[in-house]
């Protein structure tokens, strides 16, 4: 299969990359993280005789975007899977005390990040009748939590969104799947508090938490379904979580 990942330099993405590249699929790796790119290209290419491109992209920026997309048309010309991944958290507070900086950064990258790369990306599938999106939501995009909601309103968009591009793309047997993550040890909680490890290592204290390869192994598994199975939606939460609220560390 061609695969193209957002977010592919860290957490979810990353270990799908790794999932897919053991597997022997043709990856397009992409993020901001540009050292980080090549540092996964390079342990994959050793690791694995697959193709692995990378682009340099921020998905907040619409003409990076389509630029990529035009480079992936012209060197590979089909798409299997769109992996839509890359997102962020950006603090927790009430509504009335909001960073709306941090407000922007979330919707550009979770919701108008994933569109423009949505965009960019599905007319191909649209040609050649064949092709897989798969949506990360979250928990968070099912029921919303204290202090979250920025946060978890972009992922009920992209739980919204799953859903209308599974209708629109349906005419060209494109699938639309949502992987809706409840907490995972990734960098997420690391970014979400700004680079202070202490507070994001305590978001984990008392529980199994997932691990970015189960979440790897749910996309592989969605993904390799025979062609006339889809997974519309799949919800995941460690044993220790019930939803995005309840959560025990008994
Ligand atoms: P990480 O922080 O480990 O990874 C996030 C990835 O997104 C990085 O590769 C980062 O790459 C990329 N990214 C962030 N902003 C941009 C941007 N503007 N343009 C391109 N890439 C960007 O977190 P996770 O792996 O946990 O997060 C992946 C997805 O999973 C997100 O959508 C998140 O909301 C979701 N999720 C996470 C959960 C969790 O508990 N960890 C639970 C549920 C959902 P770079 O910085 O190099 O650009
Ligand atoms: C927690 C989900 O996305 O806030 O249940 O980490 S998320």
């Amino acid at each position: 299969m061609n695969i193209f990942i957002t977010g592919a330099t860290s957490g979810f993405g990353k270990a799908i990359a790794e999932k897919f590249a053991q597997k022997g699929n043709k990856l397009w790796l992409t993020g901001r993280r540009t050292d980080r790119l090549e540092e996964i290209k390079k342990k994959l290419t050793n690791e694995t005789d697959v193709e692995i491109e990378i682009s340099q992209l921020d998905v907040r920026n619409k003409a990076d975007v389509d630029t990529a997309a035009g480079e992936l048309i012209n060197k590979w010309g089909r798409l299997d899977l769109l992996v839509n991944n890359a997102g962020l958290a950006l603090g927790m507070s009430t509504i009335d005390e909001g960073n709306t900086e941090d407000w922007d950064t979330m919707i550009d990258t979770n919701v108008k990040g994933l569109l423009y790369i949505t965009r960019a990306l599905s007319p191909l599938f649209r040609e050649q009748k064949h092709g897989h999106i798969i949506n990360i939501g979250s928990t968070a995009g099912k029921s919303v939590y204290q202090n979250g909601n920025v946060y978890c309103a972009t992922k009920f968009a992209v739980d919204a969104l799953n859903q209308s591009m599974r209708i629109d793309l349906l005419p060209y047997h494109v699938k639309v799947t949502a992987i809706n993550p409840g907490m995972a040890e990734t960098e997420f909680s690391l970014v979400r508090f700004k680079g202070d490890a202490e507070r994001a290592h305590k978001t984990y204290e008392g529980f199994a938490a997932l691990k970015p390869q189960d979440i790897a192994d749910a996309v592989f598994y969605c993904a390799m379904l025979p062609s006339h199975v889809c997974i519309n939606d799949l919800t995941i939460t460690c044993t220790q979580q019930a939803n995005s609220v309840y959560k025990t560390n008994l």
